[in-house]
């Protein structure tokens, strides 16, 4: 192995093999590399066998899943042309026009990443997507983009499934050619929860947009128009994409009380600078699921008035109200909306894109898909779903306190597992009215990623520490916030619409003093050439600029996951049932290691632990018996 190694070292194929490439190589030596690929997806498994997956607090094992169903498709057949060939030909602008002669409504779909992260905390894997990504892509290349990535798939991806987010997007845009891939893009915080050196979010950006994104729905977590201005710039002025720029919706529009600061006023307001930011599209992000039917029909055409700007209407279906919303909102002539497949639609996810398609059959805006197609591949989602059950949020039907709490879809199905984790589960109750109050203290903010983690992270706070908001005003010189808390007060977030409330600042920060410029402008930039050597020399050099980049987001996660790699292989190509549950006695799986190389892999025996603890995992690797050690830590 040491030496098929060597020989398949890309340095030494290509012949540049000098005295010190020994030397400079020690990875050739490491005994992990040196075990075989199929030996280490032996080791995984045998690991997740013995002492479970860490990702999977508790489950059935007699629980049974049905084989997903991939919906049948013709290889053959060539992708029909799609909107990723329209903007191919257009190019951004020609294609924004091509948006507003449009006068059926057009339909982003979100399966494969909003609603896995609002209905499964962002866990769908890969390999998932691919079974059905090429179909897909044939059947329905009506649609106007798919959102697969951004948010928090970037993060998961690797912390928990030990995925490449890079990979991921190659992959699936290998498997579709013909339709716009959008991301969902943080601004200034980029995919992360902090602010980056503005040299690094062009990176980020130009490198997305080259492996394959193509819309970016730019937001800011507090609305600021600063931390999303460069976004938009480098999209423009680097890409070939399609800079949608984000207003996100809180409050209630309709609410004519002179104190309510998001009003309509502002709301246009906002819209109007972001085209003189150099938005493409505009995108109305209701993350929380707010935007009641009744101030959709006011805001909609109050936005397309205020600006020349097509609008993309995104909104979380917590309160199962928000499929009307979109109605009155396709009447008020909205170009675009979020909704997804049924069997991964409604409450804190996005309506479905099934029943919208239904609802439309016949009406002036009517966009025509093969309803039965989609409704196949809702079944095979749902099979899908079924296995990733232990990461539902358990919310089982709609709910109005929303409007109250205003907590956003993605946010919710992590919330509860953050107050479970604490011990705080029988608490979740006053987790979510404390979140209420804990906006209201902060001066009455936008709350979406990273912003609704730090109203998050004081509610727990509060709930945990028993305290009122009364409390905290009384305490708060002597109380040790949590670090995002001091982050946000710090102006590291950015700036929030009218400030933050002067009180609780002084509370928060003690001695130190908030800046009100970008958090960016206080970051040294990048200096590429020379960090990304010491990344390479750190790790080896075969890392890519898209490793540095998932580096510099999360450096600890980054490592992590490539550790994982270095020991256990290129697990995303593990079914997931295997990936999450192991095997069972008997149980044979086949598993794609690289192109044409597959392995058969059958589980044998588990034997108890000896004195030591240690089983012994007996397998069949493609007809020979492989048996592996493994320590029972339970
Ligand atoms: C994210 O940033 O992850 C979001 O989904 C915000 O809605
Ligand atoms: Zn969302």
């Amino acid at each position: 192995n040491f030496l098929l190694n060597v020989l398949e070292h890309p340095t030494f194929k290509a012949g540049n093999v000098k005295v010190t490439f020994l030397e400079k190589h020690p990875e050739l030596f490491n005994v992990s590399s040196q075990l075989d690929r199929g030996t280490k997806t032996l080791s995984y498994l045998s690991n997740v066998i013995v002492n479970g997956n860490p990702d999977i607090k508790s489950y059935d094992p007699d629980r049974k899943f049905r084989k997903p169903v991939v919906p049948p498709f013709n290889k053959l057949d060539k992708y029909p042309e799609g909107t990723k060939d329209k903007l191919n030909a257009l190019g951004p602008d020609g294609f924004v026009q091509w948006i507003k002669d449009q006068d059926n409504i057009l339909y982003t779909d979100t399966t494969l990443r909003d609603a896995h992260q609002s209905l499964l905390a962002t866990r769908v894997r890969t390999k998932d997507m691919l079974e059905v990504a090429e179909g897909f892509a044939k059947n329905h290349s009506q649609l106007f983009s798919l959102e697969m990535w951004g948010g928090a798939t970037f993060d998961v991806s690797m912390r928990f499934l030990h995925e490449c987010p890079w990979q991921r997007l190659r992959l699936l845009r290998e498997a579709i050619p013909n339709i716009l891939f959008q991301m969902l893009f943080r601004g200034s915080n980029a995919v992360g929860y902090k602010a980056y050196p503005d040299n690094l979010i062009e990176k980020f950006i130009i490198e997305a947009s080259e492996n394959g994104i193509d819309v970016f729905r730019i937001f800011d977590s507090l609305n600021w128009i600063e931390g999303m201005k460069k976004s938009i710039q480098v999209v423009r002025e680097k890409t070939g994409g399609i800079a949608e720029a984000t207003i996100c919706y809180t409050g209630d529009v309709l609410n004519t009380d002179p104190s309510n600061k998001f009003n309509l006023q502002y709301y246009l307001d906002l819209a109007r600078q972001l085209e003189d930011a150099g938005a493409h599209t505009l995108a109305l992000k209701d993350m929380a699921g707010l935007l009641k039917p009744y101030a959709a029909e006011i805001l909609i055409p109050a936005l397309k008035d205020a600006t020349d700007l097509p609008i993309h209407l995104h909104t979380h279906d917590t309160s199962s109200m928000q499929s009307a919303m979109l109605l009155k909102a396709i009447e008020k002539d909205v170009d675009i909306v979020d909704t997804c497949l049924s069997s991964v639609s409604g409450l804190t996810s996005q309506p479905s894109l099934n029943s919208m398609v239904a609802a439309m059959q016949g009406q002036p805006r009517e966009q025509a898909f093969n309803l039965e197609s989609l409704n196949q591949y809702a079944n095979y989602w749902e099979d899908i779903r079924e296995i990733y059950y232990p990461f539902e949020s358990g919310l089982k039907a709609s709910t109005a306190e929303v409007y109250n709490h205003e907590i956003p879809g993605g946010q919710y199905s992590n919330l509860r597992p953050q107050a479970t984790a604490l011990g705080l589960e029988h608490k979740f109750e006053k987790v979510k009215e404390n979140y209420a109050i804990v906006n209201k203290m902060f001066g009455d903010i936008v709350k979406v990623t990273p912003s609704s983690k730090v109203v998050g992270d004081m509610a727990i706070f509060m709930t945990s520490n028993d305290l009122t908001e009364k409390d905290v005003m009384e305490q708060g010189g002597t109380l040790a916030f949590p670090d995002s808390v001091l982050d946000l007060f710090k102006g590291n977030l950015g700036q929030a619409p009218g400030g933050f409330p002067e009180e609780l600042s002084r509370l928060v920060l003690k001695n130190d003093s908030a800046f009100t410029d970008r958090p960016n402008d206080h970051l040294e930039p990048i200096d590429f050439d020379k960090e990304f050597a010491a990344f390479k020399e750190k790790f080896d050099d075969q890392r890519e600029m898209t490793d540095f980049l998932s580096y510099m987001m999360y450096p600890k996660v980054y490592e992590d996951f490539y550790q994982h790699q270095q020991e256990y292989g290129n697990i995303s190509v593990l079914p997931t049932t295997a990936f999450f549950y192991g095997l069972k006695q008997r149980e044979e799986v086949a598993v794609e290691l690289g192109k044409g190389k597959v392995i058969i892999i059958k589980m044998l025996y588990c034997s108890p632990p000896d004195e030591g603890g240690i089983r012994t995992v007996t397998f069949n690797l493609n007809g020979q018996t492989r048996s592996l050690t493994i320590r029972d830590d339970s």
